[in-house]
């Protein structure tokens, strides 16, 4: 067994600290799972540094690492697949951890900003403990982003599916809001975050020996002009990507990717493109290599989640029925959760370079992209412009 030493540290917010208690500390580390590793005899001894966090030195079970298949009564079977989902404490990344969790094939680390909230999530979802585990994650931070990265290597999962879910929307914004890195927040978090902990993560994806690694990164309709949905102003558009090169500062460049006047929906849209392209480009650059599955999807009009916070209550009282009975482009949570949980694990989706969506029985079809959000030239563009972003190149 090797003995590791953790930091509770990415596991916490800032703004956190203080507030909980320590029991609620300890879950914050590695959750429910640890748990279940401390009853299954598993040494996770407690310490307590100079600062007063706590520390906990973990002792992580070999077997769980690099081992491809275990076995049981002479059996062979497939090991506990993990799955780290960005966001999953609301709407589709939570119906999706469920979705995982409840088949006992996956550990669900959820990757959330506010802890306490996924926690309760989490239960109140109805997740079994050992199922999950929620590490800390503020995509709105590139310094978050890596203690996240360093966090879960310390937790010594192999890391076998990666979802880039999270997002935010901020459609009646009339000024922009920055990252803790000066990045306007809708592009900052929902394409600059996932970029870099995507980067990162690969390392991890390529060393684990899982039969179908998987990198998802979440699209949408609304990206792409070839649609109806795609068409409702304000449209999305990168231009020349300008204002990403500026670095989307709202002072020596615009907050916005084509250097226009800020739009906060338009920003969601543009981020969302940028998704799409990365998966690409993403594909394009490794999996020949690695022969890691890269994907991107529409899940449907999840009409009901949090998404739409930040939007005119009038609009959220009609959206959900709009897009019900009159586009039928309507998806539950629950449904939305089941038809990721597919890309992350249904062995016949394991196409790379894949923009999925569903028809009106539910059944899953390669979907094709705008001509942008499809535009090679323009995502190796993005791709080099992010990696100076993100610290990279
Ligand atoms: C913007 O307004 C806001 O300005 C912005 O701040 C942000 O909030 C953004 O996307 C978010 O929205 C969008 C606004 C403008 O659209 C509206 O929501 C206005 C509603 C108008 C009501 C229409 C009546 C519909 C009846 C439904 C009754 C139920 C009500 C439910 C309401 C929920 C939804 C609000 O949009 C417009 O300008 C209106 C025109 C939009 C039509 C766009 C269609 C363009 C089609 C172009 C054809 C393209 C061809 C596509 C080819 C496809 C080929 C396959
Ligand atoms: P929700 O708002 O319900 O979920 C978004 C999640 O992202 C929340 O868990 C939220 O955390 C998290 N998040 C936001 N900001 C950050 C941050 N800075 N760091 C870490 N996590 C953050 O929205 P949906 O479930 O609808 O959206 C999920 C994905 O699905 C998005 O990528 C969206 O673009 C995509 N999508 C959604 C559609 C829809 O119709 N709803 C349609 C097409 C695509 P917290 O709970 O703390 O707020
Ligand atoms: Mg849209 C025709 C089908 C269709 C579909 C599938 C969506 C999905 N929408 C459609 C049509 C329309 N929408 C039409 C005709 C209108 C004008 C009335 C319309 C309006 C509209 C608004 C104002 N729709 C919206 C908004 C939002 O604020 C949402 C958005 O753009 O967020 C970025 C949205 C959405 N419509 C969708 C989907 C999936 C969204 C959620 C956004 C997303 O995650 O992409």
């Amino acid at each position: 067994m090797a003995l590791q030493a953790s930091f509770l540290l990415p596991a916490l917010s800032a703004r956190k600290e203080g507030k909980v208690s320590n029991v609620v500390k300890e879950s914050a580390f590695l959750g429910a799972s640890l748990r279940e590793q401390h009853k299954s005899g598993l040494l996770v001894p407690v310490l307590r540094t100079q600062r007063g966090l706590v520390v906990k030195a973990v002792s992580v079970a070999e077997p769980a690492q690099g081992v491809r298949e275990a076995s049981l009564q002479g059996k062979k079977v497939l090991r506990q697949g993990v799955v780290v989902i960005t966001g999953a404490s609301s709407g589709l990344g939570l119906a999706t951890a469920k979705a995982l969790a409840e088949t006992g094939k996956w550990h669900v680390v959820m990757a959330c900003r506010d802890f306490l909230k996924a926690e309760t999530a989490a239960k109140s979802a109805g997740m079994a403990k050992g199922s999950y585990s929620i590490m800390h994650l503020d995509l709105a931070s590139l310094d978050s982003v890596r203690q996240f990265v360093h966090g879960f290597r310390q937790s010594g999962r192999p890391l076998d599916v990666l979802v880039c879910n999270a997002a935010i929307y901020r459609p009646t914004a009339r000024t922009p809001t920055y990252t803790a890195d000066g990045y306007e927040m809708s592009v900052g978090v929902n394409h600059l975050g996932h970029f870099l902990l995507a980067n990162l993560l690969l390392e991890d994806l390529k060393k684990s020996d899982y039969p179908s690694r998987r990198l998802i990164i979440l699209g949408s309709i609304t990206g792409n002009s070839n649609t109806l949905a795609g068409n409702v102003p304000p449209k999305a558009g990168l231009g020349d990507l300008r204002g990403l090169a500026g670095g989307l500062s709202g002072m020596t460049s615009s907050a916005m990717i084509d250097g226009g006047d800020f739009d906060g929906a338009k920003a969601y849209k543009d981020s969302k493109i940028c998704n799409m392209l990365t998966m690409q480009e993403f594909h394009k650059r490794f999996h020949e290599e690695t022969g890691i599955t890269f994907a991107s999807l529409y899940p449907g009009c999840i009409a009901t989640t949090g998404l739409f916070r930040e939007h005119i209550p009038l609009f959220r009282l009609l959206f959900p029925p709009f897009q019900k009975f009159i586009t039928k482009g309507f998806v539950s949570e629950e449904e939305s959760g089941k038809r990721l949980a597919k890309v992350v694990s249904d062995p016949s989706l394991t196409k790379s370079g894949v923009y999925w969506s569903w028809n009106k029985d539910s059944a899953c079809f390669e979907n094709q992209l705008s001509q942008e959000a499809s535009d090679s030239a323009k995502a190796q563009k993005l791709w080099e412009i992010s990696a100076k972003l993100v610290g990279l190149a």
